[in-house]
């Protein structure tokens, strides 16, 4: 069992250093420089590079067959707000370490929820003043913060859109002590991740009335954030199931059809996660660029299914040409609005030693800088944008300019195609796509 440090938990690792692609030092980041320049920006602001608080100092290797197979010395202490604050002492040393400047948690992440609400709120109160001590001495913020909706088992019929109003009443307090706590730590943004929001079976549920009720729902805590004079984003985080058979914030598409239905496009926009693109038979890159298409392309959790099995298992990602793909819609789409690419990823259960964090955040970070950087390679040498421009010159003069534009009718239409007399076939051209790709990753 991993048994970290007291004063200094990950004792042994220092600072993680830029050493760049021929360094063989595996605790050195080979493309993340921070301070690099990639299409009139820094890396560090581009990514935004954020520590999931609940995989990273929470998750402990237990799987639904298993014990667990690492120990956290910050959870030592009887006391939870002594058990809290070590946590964010080890939370904010990794954090650093990495060279990170962001974090994002879940209320009950960043100390132990109590037996009451008042008292769960008391003990955020008290960690929370912990925290802002934390941040200003180490620089590091935010990303942004959300609430646990789905672990208690008084959440097992969802939470915002659970039959019973005690239950929402239940949520809607403690999402407002978390846009407190949010707020108090100056959080940037505010997540809403729905796993209990959907059903188990249609046979009991109301499907109309419960998404009226998430709609309203969303609107009182958008209504009372701002009030508050919170300027951030709130994002919602599409996945398609797990653990509900089925989830209402499915995939992107169904998200933007949503925040329209509700009239809150305006304040949200959309958190896209690898693996629940991959769990929409989605690719992460279609996720990235549906969002896109609405500007509500807000933030990323970074991590990646597999592909052999169909559960979210948040790896760390690796995949250097998916990766890549997905940064040409971000560059292309100008980038994220508010967020940031949070590590929502865990190291598997049988990495047991303590570099093993650092290793995976490390790939991670380089995965997402070595793509960016090629990316912004493609959109700028290559071929690329000539070929997808070219590929619709036709929409851009003439009758194909003027149905654009609106001003052809449907026998407007019909009149050009009587007079084409033939069509030349127009190859896509994938395999030339993908070479270039390929060329300069
Ligand atoms: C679970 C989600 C969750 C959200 C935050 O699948 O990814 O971790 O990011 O509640
Ligand atoms: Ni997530
Ligand atoms: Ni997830």
């Amino acid at each position: 069992m991993i048994i970290l440090g007291n004063t200094e938990f990950f004792k042994g690792i220092g600072k993680i250093p830029f050493e760049g692609k021929e360094s063989d030092n595996p605790l050195a980041y080979k493309y993340y420089d921070e301070k690099k320049v990639v299409a009139g920006k820094k890396l560090k602001d581009h990514l935004k590079f954020a520590v999931a608080y609940w995989h990273t100092f929470g998750n402990n290797g237990t799987d639904p067959f298993g014990a667990a197979t690492r120990g956290f010395n910050w959870n030592l202490p009887k006391d939870p707000i002594d058990a809290a604050r070590a946590k964010a002492d080890a939370a904010f040393e990794f954090i650093t370490k990495m060279g990170f400047h962001y974090y994002c948690f879940h209320d009950f992440d960043i100390v132990e929820e109590a037996a009451t609400l008042s008292k769960s709120e008391s003990r955020l109160h008290k960690i929370t003043d912990y925290l802002i001590e934390k941040q200003k001495a180490s620089g590091v913020k935010v990303l942004w913060g959300t609430a646990n909706c789905f672990s208690h088992p008084r959440y097992m019929n969802g939470a915002a859109t659970n039959p019973d109003f005690k239950v929402l009443a239940h949520a809607g307090a403690q999402v407002k002590i978390a846009l407190d706590t949010t707020m108090a730590l100056k959080g940037e943004n505010y997540v809403f991740w729905g796993g209990r929001e959907g059903y188990m079976s249609l046979l009991n549920t109301h499907m109309k009335r419960e998404l009226d009720h998430l709609g309203q729902f969303l609107t009182l805590a958008r209504d009372y954030a701002r009030g508050q004079g919170f300027k951030g984003t709130f994002f919602i985080e599409p996945k398609p199931m797990e653990p509900s058979k089925h989830q209402y914030d499915y995939d992107a598409a169904t998200v933007v059809g949503f925040l329209k239905e509700y009239g809150l496009q305006d304040d949200f926009k959309l958190n896209i996660e690898v693996n629940h693109a991959t769990l929409a038979q989605h690719t992460f890159q279609h996720e990235l660029q549906v969002a896109a298409n609405a500007n509500m392309l807000g933030s990323i959790d970074a991590n990646r299914g597999d592909y052999q099995n169909g559960w979210d298992t948040d790896q760390f990602p690796n995949n250097i040409y998916e990766v890549t793909e997905a940064m040409l819609v971000f560059i292309e789409a100008g980038g994220l609005q508010g967020g940031g690419i949070n590590f929502d990823a865990k190291i598997r259960r049988n990495s047991t030693d303590i570099e093993d964090l650092f290793l995976a955040h490390i790939g991670g970070a380089d995965i997402f800088a070595r793509a960016l950087i090629a990316a912004d390679r493609i959109l700028s040498n290559s071929l690329y944008q000539q070929l997808k421009t070219n590929r619709y010159a036709s929409f851009d003069q003439g009758s194909g300019k003027a149905f654009e534009d609106g001003k052809l009718s449907l026998k407007d239409i019909y009149q050009i195609a009587l007079s084409q007399k033939t069509i030349e076939p127009l190859s896509g051209k994938q395999e030339l796509y993908e070479n270039i790709i390929n060329q300069y990753l």
